[in-house]
């Protein structure tokens, strides 16, 4: 049956909420990796988004903050950014909309009662992929790091859940290091051993694809060197799609560690190039900086091996993301993969998703509304295959997986 401009908006909400979610990319891991998954208000305080932000708007010595223990971290936060001030940044509003899910009231409550209260509500990864509404989701795995590598000499976790990635980045930020490091593990010291060892590790943990984020120096040290070569040769031989990050600078203020990162340049006709040389490698691209967008949609209309996805850190935010996600709309239609968690801390897959349907919601309705006006039947089976794509199979169909 056609929807009409009356019953289409709960139609549309129904759909989009129940419509189980692909999560491209996070830096989550299952609850048995200990010391690497990460949960409870704490861990959501002690986010490096909020750090930064801590950093920023008080005198806190950033050397003596990271001295602290977790505790003391999470509840100066705490004071600092909901209670001496308003916490209306979008980090801040993502702790409260989490704290709203679970019917958590702050008022006149002190901080140690909103975390024994918090820590009764949520103790396992199961609640919060019930309340996200996320199906399965993408790790970040570093094939150099062999601690967080342990992962995969275990089975004691689901893999349907939790897919692997290979992040790639020492292989550009410290290619020496991670050579020798490759090298430990064998006789034989060549640069061969590199896809050798990336075999060894695509086998070992079956990776929905390959991901290195980038600004416009390490660029030029991946169109250019022979190793990389030989990678994109193996990532096609593989089928496996490369996720580029572009635009990050790493460090910009070291005192503040992982929350010191800042937007670096990038060019993004070699962008272009890249998907022009190798045509039958495929490309996942985001970029961080505001600046990039429009070519980057582009380009997303001219390469049919370059797929835009996700709003990437600093571009997520509510105002950005409304003017970006209708600027992509108006020139790729659906064909795009509207958003990623990054969720580091595994709450945050709550509040990232309910955020971002919140934007989503009032821009599709207003597509769908002008296709009504003209007459285009829209059905309910047409919003649920919309859903569904923009959710969970246009990622899966570009990485080739079911
Ligand atoms: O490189 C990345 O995958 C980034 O997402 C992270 O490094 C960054 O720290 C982050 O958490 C952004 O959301
Ligand atoms: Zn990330």
């Amino acid at each position: 049956m056609n929807l009409t401009n009356d019953n289409l908006p709960d139609k549309l909400f129904n759909s989009m909420h129940s419509t189980p979610i692909f999560d491209l990319h996070t830096h989550l891991f299952p609850p048995t990796h200990k010391g690497y998954y990460l949960l409870g208000l704490k861990n959501l305080l002690n986010y490096h988004y909020l750090i930064a932000e801590l950093l920023t708007a008080t005198n806190i010595e950033p050397s003596i903050f990271y001295s602290y223990n977790n505790d003391k971290k999470a509840s100066l936060v705490w004071n600092e950014l909901f209670v001496k001030r308003t916490p209306v940044s979008e980090a801040c509003a993502g702790v409260l909309t989490i704290l709203k899910q679970l019917n958590i009231e702050i008022n006149n409550k002190s901080f140690a009662l909103i975390c024994d209260e918090y820590d009764q509500k949520i103790n396992s990864d199961k609640n919060i992929l019930e309340l996200s509404n996320v199906s399965s989701l993408v790790m970040t795995n570093n094939p150099f790091d062999l601690d967080e590598w342990s992962l995969f000499n275990n089975n004691d976790w689901n893999k349907k859940i939790y897919l692997s990635s290979l992040r790639l980045d020492d292989l550009i930020l410290d290619y020496q290091e991670s050579l020798k490091k490759v090298n430990d593990q064998t006789t034989d010291s060549s640069e061969n051993n590199i896809i050798d060892y990336l075999e060894k590790c695509y086998l070992q943990s079956n990776p929905v694809y390959a991901a290195v984020s980038l600004n416009s120096d390490s660029f030029n040290i991946f169109l250019q060197t022979s190793t990389w070569k030989k990678i994109f040769i193996w990532l096609q031989s593989k089928n496996l799609p490369l996720t580029l990050m572009l635009g990050v600078n790493r460090g910009i203020n070291k005192s503040f560690g992982l929350a010191g990162d800042g937007i670096g340049s990038i060019n993004l006709k070699e962008l272009s190039d890249l998907c022009n040389i190798y045509p039958k490698n495929k490309f996942l691209v985001t970029c961080l900086s505001f600046n990039d967008q429009h070519e980057l949609v582009v380009l997303g209309r001219k390469h049919p091996n370059l797929r835009i996805f996700g709003f990437w850190w600093f571009m997520n935010q509510p105002s950005i993301i409304k003017q970006i996600l209708k600027m992509r709309i108006d020139m790729l239609g659906f064909s795009f993969i509207p958003q990623h968690s990054d969720a580091r801390v595994s709450d945050q897959l709550i509040y990232k998703w309910i955020h971002f349907k919140k934007i989503l919601y009032p821009v599709l309705l207003e597509y769908y509304q002008d296709l009504i006006d003209k007459n285009f039947p829209i059905s309910e089976t047409i919003i649920e295959r919309d859903m569904h794509n923009l959710f969970c199979a246009n990622a899966k169909d570009f990485l080739g997986i079911k």
